[in-house]
């Protein structure tokens, strides 16, 4: 299966990103906590250069609590600082802001001595349906954005303000132009940052199973299936388990293939991570 998903939005959105970066004081990067590596966007890094990040481990409550602490610790470097976020829960994207204003205590610090208030500027950027427009509308605990559970939901930049004295810049997910590292694209759209209708969702879901059984037991704890079998066996036991039947009383392969990746993108299979953090060496993130 070929997964490659660019369209000319992103192109767009990057250039766009390119142009506001001299706007603001700091980016925040928005990662998904499941797959945090693959989100770590090369074509996004050399845009950002050297600007203070917060990275957000966002949808944190997806993934076993122990996991996102080794994240929290890799991502913590020289001029970034990370941070774990639940965005859909209410006043949990508070900590971004808190991180903002100590990033930029040295600014505020200059202009208060002169007699005025500063209003720092953050770009909120990331891969598709990592959650940058939950966590925007969080931190100003409105509905200011439009958010929605696929990739391609923000389509052009909005500035938001959160409270008086900080200014939020939404903007559309951008994914790498050339998707060349194939389990980074599949990490990708099990997570579903790439657009369903650019995958086969046979072939994935196939590759989700894969990848499940590798894990752990995620499998057996949601359908009750064991021993971990052959994928599209497995496609077939949880047709049979769910009632995903034809009209012909064969098992309807397709509404099962949906079925895993539904069932793993909405977390009904329990807290799982894809990629953990000491898989990863110091060189992960490069500008
Ligand atoms: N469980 C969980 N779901 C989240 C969290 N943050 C966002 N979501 C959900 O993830 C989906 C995508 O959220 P959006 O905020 O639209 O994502 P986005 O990054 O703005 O997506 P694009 O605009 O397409 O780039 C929505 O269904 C959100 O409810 C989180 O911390 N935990
Ligand atoms: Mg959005």
């Amino acid at each position: 299966m070929i997964i490659n998903w660019f369209p000319g939005h992103m192109t767009k959105s990057l250039r766009e990103i390119d142009e506001k970066i001299n706007l603001v004081d700091a980016v925040v990067y928005v990662l998904d906590s499941r797959a945090p590596f693959s989100c770590i966007n090369p074509a996004l890094n050399k845009v950002i250069g050297s600007k203070p990040i917060i990275f957000v481990l966002n949808k944190a409550d997806m993934v076993p609590e122990r996991e996102i602490k080794s994240w929290v610790s890799k991502l913590t470097l020289e001029n970034t600082k990370a941070v774990k976020s639940d965005s859909t829960v209410s006043n949990s994207a508070k900590i971004v802001a808190e991180n903002l204003r100590a990033l930029c205590s040295d600014k505020i610090a200059k202009k208060k001595a002169r007699g005025f208030n500063t209003v720092i500027r953050a770009i909120v950027i990331g891969v598709p349906n990592s959650g940058k427009s939950t966590l925007i509308n969080n931190l100003c605990g409105k509905a200011k954005t439009a958010t929605g559970n696929k990739a391609g939901v923000t389509r052009g930049q909005q500035w938001v303000k959160v409270g008086d004295y900080i200014e939020v810049l939404d903007t559309p997910g951008t994914l790498y132009p050339k998707l060349d590292n194939y389990e980074v694209a599949l990490n990708l759209a099990f997570i579903g940052s790439i657009r369903d209708e650019v995958t086969d969702t046979y072939e994935l879901s196939l590759e989700l199973i894969k990848r499940l059984n590798r894990l752990g037991d995620a499998l057996v704890a949601r359908y009750g299936i064991s021993p971990p079998d052959d994928p599209i066996a497995v496609l077939g036991k949880i047709a049979a388990k769910r009632g995903f039947v034809l009209r012909g009383g064969e098992p309807n392969i397709e509404r099962a293939s949906a079925a895993v990746i539904d069932d793993f993108r909405k977390g009904r299979m329990g807290k799982i991570i894809l990629e953990r953090a000491d898989e990863y060496g110091k060189t992960l993130f490069i500008r």
